[in-house]
């Protein structure tokens, strides 16, 4: 895997769950000392299936469509998507008893997690927040994960223990977790303060960027957002079957989509072969037991006419009504760029029958989905 994070804090942290504590302290009647054995069998434990998005997915989009960014250069794979578990957030915080009796200040509370394991590439730990009430909350499910996919947590995404925060950009999920802080300000991490946010247009340096980051909220909830996955721009796609005299042949796309913050699920997906003109809808899936956090793959058919530089893009909407635009407006970050996903300069081959190619209409199943990301399973995450 290749992950900024990781690279900036190398080597990964390898924590004994034998000896690790979680602290649970700030605005809060009975701060807590908290083993991951504690955390797994003093509270009940919580299952959710959730897509986990760096808010810098796509960047490599929003810097070749639009401009040049600062970042990493992500290109759709910045994302995974798996079933967490663990006790939620707000029966930890509830034991410790969060002592904010005003009700304008617990509105305006926030909830920090920190890790302070290793160093990160801007600050000496790495920490982010989210509010006070969404981390109380029921619905928002924000757990303190210790498994992933049934198993515990593997120490690259954050053994013994991490904050899972559903529907928020991953910047917050923070891995390797040291301590839980009720406080009134947000995390004063870089992470938080510095970076993972949608800075203005005219903050087009590093230097002029410094005087909007104070001015500028930190990305919580992200926007809906599709990606094309098969085929990937530069393909050949060859379709097996030649098609009936006077049609085109029919090409399969697939990607994944994700629905805005809390705006889950993703409820339709369409696909056009005419830069925008016409649409198809495509068959959506999504795992078993995934709520409205989870990833919706999809797939469908559309006509492309055989030759060179073909272009299908694919557009989400999500159950808040929140549809993909075609583009999105550039930010120095290049983060939470969600223009319609895309795959470009396609060449599309009509073969005889009997070959074998790949991203056509043969339901083999053949083929990982997410071939430019990595695997279906989870793919690669980061910054
Ligand atoms: N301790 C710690 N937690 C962290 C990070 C980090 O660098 N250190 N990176 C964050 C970011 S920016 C993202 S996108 C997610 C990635 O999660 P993953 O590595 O499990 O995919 O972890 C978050 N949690
Ligand atoms: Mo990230």
């Amino acid at each position: 895997m290749s992950n900024r994070c990781e690279r900036a804090k190398r080597p990964i942290p390898y924590i004994s769950a034998a000896t690790h504590v979680l602290r649970v302290d700030g605005l809060v009647h009975r701060p807590l000392d908290l083993s991951p054995h504690q955390l797994r069998t003093e509270f009940p434990q919580h299952t959710v299936t959730c897509a986990l998005q760096c808010a810098g997915n796509r960047r490599h989009t929003m810097r070749t469509l639009l401009k040049e960014v600062d970042g990493i250069d992500w290109r759709d794979g910045a994302v995974m998507n798996a079933r967490w578990r663990g006790p939620r957030l707000r029966d930890v915080l509830s034991r410790a008893g969060v002592s904010l009796d005003d009700e304008e200040e617990r509105r305006r509370a926030h909830v920090a997690f920190a890790c302070f394991q290793t160093k990160c590439q801007d600050d000496g730990w790495y920490g982010g927040s989210i509010a006070l009430e969404r981390g109380m909350s029921v619905e928002a499910e924000v757990i303190l994960a210790l498994d992933m996919n049934d198993k515990p947590l593997p120490p690259s995404h954050g053994f013994p223990v991490r904050a899972l925060a559903p529907g928020i950009a991953g910047a917050r999920s923070v891995k390797w977790l040291d301590r839980i802080t009720v406080q009134l300000a947000e995390s004063q991490n870089y992470y938080q303060q510095h970076d993972y946010k949608i800075l203005p247009p005219q903050a087009t340096s590093r230097e002029l960027a410094k005087k909007y980051w104070p001015l500028c909220p930190s990305i919580q909830g992200m926007p809906v957002n599709s990606v094309v996955c098969v085929p990937t721009t530069g393909d050949t796609v060859v379709v097996v079957a030649p098609p009936a005299r006077g049609e085109k042949p029919r090409v399969e796309v697939r990607g994944y989509a994700l629905p805005a913050g809390d705006h889950g699920p993703i409820v339709k997906v369409e696909v056009s072969a005419d830069d925008g003109r016409t649409w198809t809808p495509a068959t959506l899936t999504r795992g078993e037991g995934a709520g409205n956090w989870a990833w919706t793959l999809w797939r469908a058919e559309v006509a492309l006419p055989p030759g060179e530089g073909r272009r299908v893009v694919s557009r989400a909407t999500d159950r808040g009504g929140n549809v993909q635009s075609e583009s999105a407006e550039w930010n120095f970050r290049g983060v939470a760029y969600n223009g319609w996903g895309e795959a470009r300069g396609l060449n599309v081959v009509v073969a005889a029958a009997g070959t074998n190619g790949h991203g056509c209409v043969e339901e083999n199943g053949g083929g990982s989905l997410m071939r430019n990301v990595g695997n279906t399973e989870r793919t690669v995450a980061g910054h």
